[in-house]
């Protein structure tokens, strides 16, 4: 595996690449271009200068999160085929540019969902949390405002207030797409992408549904291990894979995080791993990365990853917000540089155990 940090780019994140070079044994970042908007055409210069920025600062681009999908492709509507086209177009100029793996979703109108993105831990810390009756009690339509003023100053991926402001039209247009749906644009979708992958050998990892259940009456898919293995068998083709982000798919405690990695080995193409302390069934916080701070056994999710033979990119995922830090929720760099020294330790760990 090869440990590496979320980065929204020089304009956007308030860590630096010269901070997340110093964390020991981070060696790539995975980015984006956060200014671009879903279905737009990545230029070539573009993707180039971004490598570029990243390579100068003695690190490199390990792939891409994310690249998202259009809300025609996720409908089925009339535009998809365009912007399936755009698609391709980001594709191939990202395997141009020696680009091989990219983490998307296909979650209908909302990305992750949280309640709140400052609850206070007992040690003073604050986490992202969940609470399903504060979902149940709130419009959709209120849903952004009542996160947004703790998300300091930062534009949140997947909550972009240009979008949420057409969030009644978006529900209004989704509202013929159920779970069956939804799954056979996903499965046209990656019909359409799958050559150009195969051309540029291009890892499509999908995030998952987070949390991973319907959200105000919405499909999701991306939730547990049969509906993997469905999306994976419609359109089997070894590009067409998985994030495994231990975060999103914990939040319902039906699914067996160590079992699901070793049911989906050769498809993790990349994989997120953190923490979540359950309240109750339906209340969680973000823990620390540490076994002890939350509800998951780490070293199990890593030994899995060990046992499969794991190779691709990994990060911690979000973390605490530590040491007075102010940055975008979730993404500072105090608890990450935390997680990724715990993570790297753990594996160094079983790697000496199993020589
Ligand atoms: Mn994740």
């Amino acid at each position: 595996m090869e440990m590496t940090l979320r980065w929204y780019g020089s304009r956007f994140d308030t860590v630096s690449l010269k901070e997340i070079r110093q964390i020991p044994g981070v060696t790539g970042v995975i980015t984006t271009l956060y200014d671009t908007s879903p279905g737009e055409v990545w230029s070539r210069e573009r993707i180039r200068a971004l490598k570029r920025e990243i390579e100068e600062a003695g690190l490199h681009i390990s792939g891409i999160e994310s690249v998202n999908v259009h809300d025609s492709i996720k409908i089925g509507d009339k535009d998809r085929d365009l912007y399936i086209d755009h698609y391709i177009e980001t594709l191939k100029n990202l395997g141009e540019e020696d680009i091989h793996l990219v983490c998307y979703n296909f979650m209908p109108v909302f990305d992750w969902t949280r309640t709140e993105l400052a609850r206070k831990r007992p040690d003073g810390s604050t986490v992202l949390a969940y609470n399903q009756a504060a979902v149940d009690a709130l419009k959709p339509e209120d849903m952004f405002a009542s996160i947004s003023k703790d998300s300091n100053g930062a534009v949140l991926p997947g909550w972009e207030p240009e979008r949420m402001e057409k969030i009644k039209e978006l529900f209004e247009a989704y509202k013929d797409v159920d779970e069956e749906k939804l799954f056979a644009n996903l499965k046209y979708f990656l019909e359409k992408i799958m050559p150009v992958c195969n051309e540029y050998d291009i890892k499509m990892a999908i995030h998952p549904d987070d949390p991973a259940w319907s959200v105000f009456g919405l499909p999701r898919i991306i939730i547990n291990l049969p509906n993997i293995k469905r999306m994976m068998s419609m359109v089997d083709d070894v590009h067409n894979g998985v994030t495994f982000c231990a975060g999103s798919y914990g939040t319902n405690r039906a699914n067996d995080l160590p079992l699901m990695i070793r049911s989906l080995k050769g498809r993790i193409h990349f994989a997120h791993v953190r923490n979540l302390k359950f309240n109750s069934d339906d209340d969680f916080e973000e823990a620390a990365h540490l076994s002890s701070d939350g509800s998951f056994d780490m070293y199990e999710i890593m030994k899995a990853l060990y046992d499969i033979g794991f190779d691709g990119p990994i990060r911690p995922d979000h973390g605490r917000m530590i040491w007075d830090e102010v940055a975008m929720p979730g993404y500072g760099l105090y608890d990450r540089a935390l997680g990724a020294t715990y993570l790297n330790g753990l594996w160094e760990a079983i790697v000496k155990a199993n020589a």
